[in-house]
């Protein structure tokens, strides 16, 4: 077992029943044109966290975790998209209208892949996932249960939508879950504060926090326990 210095206490990581979880590294979100700027979001905001996950990335590949990416996405007949979910938006920025990266947050289209720099590798757990939350409808948790899956560390976009509600997800369903707090990223910087906050307080609520420097530095150390 290792120890990862974190908020608000450490994290005892064992690397061989620990997921790496990805989320939503996909151009919709962090290239002009996609879902995240038809929400009105100003995208250029997220492409600093793109070289800290493919940082993370490494390392974890190196450590030879488990590594799974989410993409959010629906289905081209849109028939997992709820209408609520649909028609926020004005028509021609909905989810399913053309956009300049094919059909906005449509599974396969152009603007669903995950951005080359944090692309997937052969062997790793690739999920479509129709909500925000990684568990809805994706049968992950069965497949976690199977791999004897028992940790998760969370990267990705973004900070309080995405992420969290996996986490949030993953810590009802009895998973140990750490956020790398350099590793994602919001459009607004006070929600991923307020998101950091939010899940280290009251004894770690929701799960631990920890800088990826922290992680790195438990991976160098081995064992402590
Ligand atoms: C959003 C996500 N923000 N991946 N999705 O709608 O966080």
């Amino acid at each position: 077992m290792l120890s990862v210095t974190a908020k608000p206490d450490a994290f005892p990581l064992d690397p061989g029943h620990c997921a790496l979880v990805v989320i939503d590294m996909q151009r919709d979100f962090i290239e002009p044109g996609g879902f995240g700027a038809a929400l009105g979001n100003d995208v250029s905001r997220l492409a600093p966290v793109v070289p800290r996950v493919a940082a993370l990335l490494a390392l974890a590949r190196e450590q030879r975790l488990t590594v799974i990416h989410t993409r959010e996405s629906h289905l081209p007949d849109l028939s997992d998209c709820p209408p609520l979910k649909r028609n926020k938006l004005p028509a021609g920025r909905r989810i399913g209208d053309d956009g300049p990266m094919g059909r906005i947050l449509v599974r396969g289209e152009p603007g669903n892949r995950i951005l080359d720099a944090v692309a997937p590798e052969p062997g790793e757990w690739q999920v479509d996932k129709p909500g925000k939350g990684m568990f809805h409808a994706t049968g992950l948790d069965q497949r976690l249960r199977d791999a004897g899956i028992t940790q998760l560390i969370f990267a990705g976009v973004t900070t309080e939508v995405c992420v969290q509600t996996s986490m949030r997800e993953a810590c009802d369903r009895g998973y140990d879950c750490l956020v790398i707090e350099d590793a994602t990223e919001s459009y607004f910087p006070e929600f991923k504060a307020a998101t950091l906050a939010m899940i280290v307080a009251q004894g770690g609520i929701v799960g631990r926090c920890a800088s990826l420097d922290a992680l790195r530095r438990a991976f160098q150390q081995g064992v402590s326990a």
